[in-house]
């Protein structure tokens, strides 16, 4: 008896060295392989073969055993082979699938520093990855970035450009609603300048501090020092925003890249819920072949009467192409032309042609644009902070204004023969004088057609615009939701009036107004606002206090009234707001105050409480104005500023402070000197 229960000890003890809940789980899961459950209970003899007492001895065990190994390796060889075929099948079925097929993968780790794709690629539309964000939980996402500048030739013409990591525009941000990111900013100029990254559009909910807006809530962070900015991202946010240099104007010479919020999968993507299987991203803005900085002297001197500067060019994506003839004499330019065979499609041929979302954001400095498609349709999706629109295809789409955004559905019929360009209209509105430099109207391939004909032989279809979709009129395909109801009267007004004007007392220099004050960063004490007690803001700050409540919300309106001649697009930083009036006078002055008691700007106007848009970025109208309504539940100070470059750099911006005390004394929830945070 002994000699039999030692090699059953032995048995049991190489079996149960797993430990039991495995063993328990794989035999419950059916994961036990036959051998093993029979090798458990050496005692029992195999079917139909009557055993001698004492017969589990050392040779019959050894026999048995070395029998049943011989089988056991027969057996994992087979498993792991249908194992090796099952992978293979599987990687293929996602390699066929990989555009459609959703899955929470890790994100590439070429990917984490930004769209490390986008230069290998052939089309120069930035693909987006929803797949590796929309499905996973939220995390922590940190980014290092460097920031140099040096010469490239974005349309042929050689310019100093800003770039992040070595890449102009800088590295793409994707993440999810509720991720943390953490950016790293590290000032490797090699001038004196100082340097600040704002979040477009992004709430900054309890972080005003990272808000990026210089001279408001931080100092430009110096040569050779690293800033780190940390914010969460609110769990009900997502969509198209972008993130720019808020320093000077240094966005203009394109310190900005896109910022993409992938909406979390609730039971189903936004990909299965719209219909696509492409999510890419167009950064298209008007280009100056000057630096920003030398353009911004020129409209601040009398010598340009207040003109607004006309750009040279566009880009898409960085990319562009200027015609070097067309360069003005007195403006050389180092320049190569580039041909438009020379520029891959945006969107590759129509062999993979598939239903996209086109995320647009307008990232220029001057001027709005309009969108046409020339074969194929848009269908407007979402504005500026990803809050749907109702919209139709249509053929092209407009206009949409510095720092506004739009994502369209992107239909192209599907032949092989069609190829489909992509139509940029500047809006000439505030064009005051021409720039024979400029070709306002500019075509890029969208689409190849598969057949190899080079692009400029091909057959374009006029952009037909017969079917515009007018982004001055859209509505919220959401109507006002209960969350945010609106009380049928605001607890606040700010009522503003902009303006840019030459006044003999700042010696004619074109400048920008807002009710009279004209934007100068802080001075003496050089520090932002945030850092500071509402005594110590100079006389350039106007800043009005929202008080709010603990427990009731706070309803503001803004009424902003447009005293000039074009458009002024303005965003507000850490709040959406819905936008409720909207009116361009065609004749005369259109301004409208709720305070005047006769007159055209005591007319009331509708105000649409039902389906209002919302958005971070509107275009007041020229002699026009809006009517804005946000809830005020961001404590901090926030910047409400034109977005055209000029404007802004030249005064017409202003801070609202919402929360704490009109005197800004209680500094304890921002840091006392912000400016430390740079180490
Ligand atoms: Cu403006």
């Amino acid at each position: 008896m002994r000699a039999t229960e030692s090699p059953r000890r032995k048995s049991c003890v190489m079996l149960t060295s797993l430990p039991t809940d495995v063993n328990e789980s794989r035999a419950s899961a059916g994961l036990l392989a036959d051998d093993e459950r029979d090798a458990g209970g050496c005692g029992s003899p195999p079917e139909g073969e009557k055993r001698d007492e004492g017969s589990c001895g050392d040779d019959e065990v050894s026999r048995r055993y070395g029998n049943r190994s011989k089988y056991l390796r027969l057996v994992g060889l087979i498993f792991a082979v249908i194992l090796l075929t099952l992978i293979s099948i599987s990687s293929y079925m996602k390699l066929l699938l990989s555009t459609s097929n959703i899955s929470p993968l890790d994100i590439p780790a070429e990917l984490e520093d930004g769209d490390g794709d986008r230069a290998k690629n052939s089309v120069f539309g930035i693909q987006l990855h929803p797949e590796y964000h929309a499905e996973r939980v939220a995390k922590t996402i940190t980014h290092h970035w460097s920031i140099t500048s040096d010469y490239r030739f974005p349309d042929g013409v050689k310019k100093s450009v800003y770039l992040v990591n070595g890449q102009f525009p800088g590295p793409t941000i994707e993440c999810r609603s509720g991720d943390r990111l953490v950016i790293h900013i590290t000032n490797e100029l090699s001038t004196d300048e100082g340097v600040s990254i704002h979040w477009h559009g992004l709430h900054m909910r309890n972080s005003n501090a990272m808000d990026g807006a210089v001279g408001f809530t931080q100092c430009p962070v110096p040569k050779s020092r690293t800033f780190s900015y940390e914010f969460d991202i609110d769990q009900d946010q997502h969509g198209t925003f972008w993130w720019h240099a808020h320093s000077e104007v240094q966005r203009g010479d394109g310190m900005y890249g896109g910022l993409v919020v992938h909406r979390p999968s609730a039971g189903k993507t936004e990909m299965e819920e719209y219909g696509y299987e492409r999510d890419v991203l167009l950064l298209i803005g008007d280009w100056y072949h000057r630096t920003a900085g030398e353009v911004l002297d020129w409209y601040t001197s009398v010598r340009g009467f207040g003109n607004e500067p006309v750009p040279d060019s566009l880009l898409v994506n960085g990319v562009g192409r200027f015609i070097c003839s067309m360069a003005v004499p007195a403006r050389p330019v180092e320049c190569s032309d580039i041909t438009i065979d020379g520029i891959s499609a945006l969107l590759g041929s129509n062999k993979d042609l598939a239903l996209t979302r086109l995320r647009v954001v307008n990232v220029g400095s001057l001027a709005g644009f309009t969108l046409g498609i020339s074969s194929g349709t848009f269908t407007p999706l979402k504005l500026d902070g990803g809050r749907p629109i109702s919209g139709s295809p249509s053929n092209s789409v407009g206009v949409l204004y510095p720092g506004e955004r739009v994502d369209l559905l992107l239909k192209v019929p599907n032949q092989d023969a069609v190829s489909s360009s992509l139509h940029i209209n500047l809006d000439p509105e505030n064009f005051k004088f021409p720039n024979p430099a400029l070709r306002p109207n500019q075509t890029f391939s969208l689409i190849s057609s598969v057949q190899d004909i080079p692009i400029s032989d091909r057959k374009r279809h006029a952009l037909d615009n017969s079917s515009n979709f007018d982004l001055g009129s859209a509505i919220s395909a959401e109507p006002n939701d209960s969350n945010s109801s609106f009380p049928e009267h605001p607890h606040q007004i700010i009522l503003l009036y902009i303006r840019t004007e030459k006044l003999a007392k700042f010696a004619n220099h074109p400048m920008g107004f807002i009710n009279r004050t004209s934007w100068l960063l802080q001075n003496n004490p050089a520090l932002p606002l945030i850092s500071l007690t509402r005594s110590q803001w100079d006389s350039n700050q106007f800043v009005p206090w929202v008080p709010t409540s603990q427990t009731t919300e706070t309803w503001v309106d803004i009424i902003l009234n447009n005293l000039d001649d074009g458009a002024h697009p303005f965003h507000l930083h850490g709040h959406d707001f819905y936008v409720l009036a909207s009116y361009r006078s065609e004749h005369g002055w259109g301004s409208y105050s709720p305070y005047a008691s006769s007159g055209s700007s005591a007319l009331k106007p509708k105000l649409n409480l039902k389906n209002p848009l919302r958005k971070d970025t509107v275009a007041v109208p020229r002699r026009g104005y809006v009517v804005l309504r946000f809830r005020a539940d961001n404590p901090g100070i926030w910047m409400l500023h034109c977005h055209v470059l000029f404007h802004q750099a030249s005064g017409m911006a202003m801070g609202i402070l919402v929360g704490g005390n009109d005197a800004h004394d209680n500094l304890d929830l921002v840091p006392k000197e912000s400016c430390q945070n740079v180490d």
